[in-house]
């Protein structure tokens, strides 16, 4: 293990991180994951009001990956109290607002209580608030301005789902953002020819797994020529191979989700593979597929 290192103003136990969404809605899911090896890890988004999610069917596994379409479901304010158990622990909440007031708002929870932000600005499927304002550079700019006040370290996750993700990038930095996380889900959808509709209840949702990876590493390597605070990388990554493709491509950390699903010790096997031979240099690294 590296030891200690310090991404985004966050100082994480390595470079792998529980992404928002898997296994983070309760205190004792995520120390768990802590547990099994994680250096970070991300919650289930939190919102501005409590929320019961989208009606089912909500996940169709792929070829290839997971289409979720899960509605935002959270407990809101009351999360503060899952996060009493993870005192001093890497945290970091990830947040959603449909307003930069509301981002204010559910920010002003948690600050103290987290060792960082995640402003999820990409949800591919929900009305009024994730990619819809993610895909504005103005209101990524406002949103984030409006959390990085509070003076906490601020991610700012963000949609592939764009034509320019550099540019939302560059919005996101503008807004004091200490560092972008790419990339949430992208958008995606089934139909059953069976029953001759959508399998979603929401009819789409949001594409994660290893389908994906191709499409993060290029969204990675964008977000580094555009931007110059740190880039984490996320979306399909499942072995030591694909994290230092990522870095090469930009990523300063990177964040696993769907492949939790079918091994929570990932993070072990992966921190294994990646520090014990002669050992991966992240400063050497980072950004070396570039120039
Ligand atoms: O809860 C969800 O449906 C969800 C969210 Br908030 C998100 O950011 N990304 C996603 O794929 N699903």
């Amino acid at each position: 293990y590296p030891g200690p290192i310090k991404v985004g103003g966050v100082r994480l136990k390595n470079h792998l991180l529980l992404a928002a969404g898997i296994l983070g809605t309760t205190g004792a899911s995520l120390a768990r994951v802590l547990a099994n090896g994680a250096g970070g890890v991300v919650t289930k988004s939190i919102g501005p009001g409590p929320n019961p999610g989208h009606p089912g069917p909500c996940l169709v596994v792929v070829d290839g990956g997971i289409i979720n379409a899960m509605g935002l479901p959270n407990p809101s304010a009351a999360f503060a109290d899952e996060l009493a158990v993870l005192a001093g622990e890497p945290v970091i909440v990830s947040i959603f607002g449909g307003t930069p007031e509301e981002f204010r708002t559910v920010a002003g929870w948690f600050s103290g209580k987290a060792s960082g932000f995640e402003l999820n600005l990409s949800c591919p499927h929900a009305a009024g608030y994730g990619a819809a304002i993610g895909s504005d550079p103005a209101l990524v700019e406002e949103c984030t301005k409006a959390v990085t006040a509070l003076g906490v370290p601020t991610w700012v996750k963000l949609t592939p789902n764009v034509a320019d993700i550099g540019g939302i990038g560059a919005a996101a930095e503008r807004g004091g953002a200490d560092a972008v996380v790419a990339v949430n889900t992208v958008k995606a959808m089934r139909i059953s020819t069976a029953l001759r509709r959508p399998v979603l209840g929401n009819r789409f949702g949001g594409l994660s797994g290893k389908a994906i990876f191709p499409i993060a590493v290029r969204c990675v390597y964008d977000l580094y020529e555009a931007c110059s605070i740190p880039v984490i990388g996320c979306g399909g990554v499942s072995t030591a191979d694909n994290i230092v493709e990522m870095m090469m491509a930009g990523a300063s950390a990177v964040e696993i989700g769907s492949a939790v699903v079918d091994d929570i010790g990932i993070f072990s096997t992966i921190a294994n593979d990646l520090y014990s031979h002669d050992g991966i240099d992240a400063r050497e690294i980072v950004g070396c597929a570039h120039g």
